[in-house]
């Protein structure tokens, strides 16, 4: 994990915007030719804090460098919401654009004419289809998401009972692929007792994922657990059953700041433990893909590597993803719990 490098990253940038012209003519030396180069980022929707965490670490080292970011925000998480964004950014002529997808294939004609236009296209947090990217920066790996929140709910079912998921939308690649991952794992013998009764979607909005949560519980009055694999899904449910005293309990991904009140191992809290990645980490190496792509170091294929400034796995490697195109993963899912989410929950 990342938490003494966003400290360092968070001194040094209070270290670059108190001092010195010094300081800033040596970044933009640096940077060389990326002077006048435009990278764009493309994020899942408004109102999503993971999602604007991500863009902060993308602007943080995009700015470093010494070119120009544009943050691109859509009111919904939908492919609708994002196609007219990708299309204005086409006609600005930037020289790249990352794009967290709300729609693994629905995205495909505007950026295959983007990348037509010349323009470095990737994907990051959640993919879309391998013709209509170069590369995709992966949170981390499908498998070990999938594993993690499967174990989690045997675990904290005690291994049988009902459980559902609340999801972000039902066109979303990411969460679409660990919920696959999930159903996979638990095929296993070891999780025969364990009944998936429901996928709902609350489409990454705090009110529809707060009704959806009531819903389950209506319909559902025996559940245990529910898995929500998305900060805005996992937030909502957490205050549902928080509030209401639920004895369901509650894992999934989220956010330590959003969460850290529901995480605890009483009857108190509703959530005993979750799992997530540093969102600015993700951002921060979108950024570098992007600056990798535009000065050529890279193509997305299998087997380049490049550097990501101080970060913690760099060099990075490009590896193959499963759906037959190409990925860079930022590294493993961490567990939080109460252990340790009062260190990270002002953190991100
Ligand atoms: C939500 C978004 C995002 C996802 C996280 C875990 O904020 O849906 O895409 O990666 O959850």
């Amino acid at each position: 994990m990342r938490k003494r490098t966003v400290t360092f990253v968070l001194a040094a940038a209070m270290a670059v915007s108190s001092v010195l012209p010094v300081y800033a003519s040596e970044e933009t030396e640096s940077a060389g030719d990326l002077s006048g180069k435009t990278f764009a980022i493309v994020i899942r929707n408004a109102g999503n804090p993971y999602a604007e965490k991500e863009a902060e670490g993308f602007r943080e080292v995009i700015e470093a460098a010494g070119a120009e970011c544009i943050v691109r925000t859509p009111e919904r998480a939908t492919a609708d919401a994002q196609i007219p964004l990708i299309q204005s950014l086409i006609s600005q002529e930037v020289d790249a654009i990352a794009i967290a997808s709300n729609d693994v294939n629905a995205l495909t004609a505007s950026l295959t004419e983007a990348m037509e236009a010349g323009i470095k296209v990737s994907s990051l947090d959640s993919n879309v289809a391998p013709e209509a990217r170069q590369t995709f920066v992966n949170q981390a790996g499908v498998q070990e998401i999938g594993q993690a929140l499967a174990d989690a709910v045997y675990d904290i079912s005690g291994g049988e009972g009902q459980w559902a998921i609340l999801s972000a939308s039902s066109q979303a690649a990411n969460q679409n692929s660990w919920i696959e991952a999930m159903q996979t794992i638990m095929e296993d013998e070891k999780y025969a007792g364990l009944e998936l009764v429901e996928i709902a979607y609350g489409d990454d909005e705090p009110q529809k994922s707060t009704d959806q949560t009531q819903a389950l519980l209506e319909k559902y009055p025996d559940l245990k657990v529910i898995c929500s694999p998305t900060t805005v899904g996992i937030s909502a449910a957490a205050k549902v059953l928080q509030d209401n005293q639920s004895s369901v309990k509650l894992t999934g991904l989220g956010l330590p700041s959003e969460m850290s009140e529901y995480i605890g191992d009483d009857d108190s809290h509703s959530c005993p433990y979750m799992f997530l990645w540093n969102p600015e980490d993700v951002g921060r190496l979108s950024a570098y893909t992007s600056i990798a792509l535009v000065e050529g170091t890279i193509t997305g294929a299998v087997g380049e590597t490049f550097e990501a400034g101080d970060m913690e796995n760099s060099p990075y490697t490009i590896t193959e993803c499963d759906d037959g195109g190409s990925e860079v993963i930022l590294g493993p899912p961490f567990r939080f719990d109460s252990s340790n989410i009062d260190e990270w929950k002002d953190i991100y």
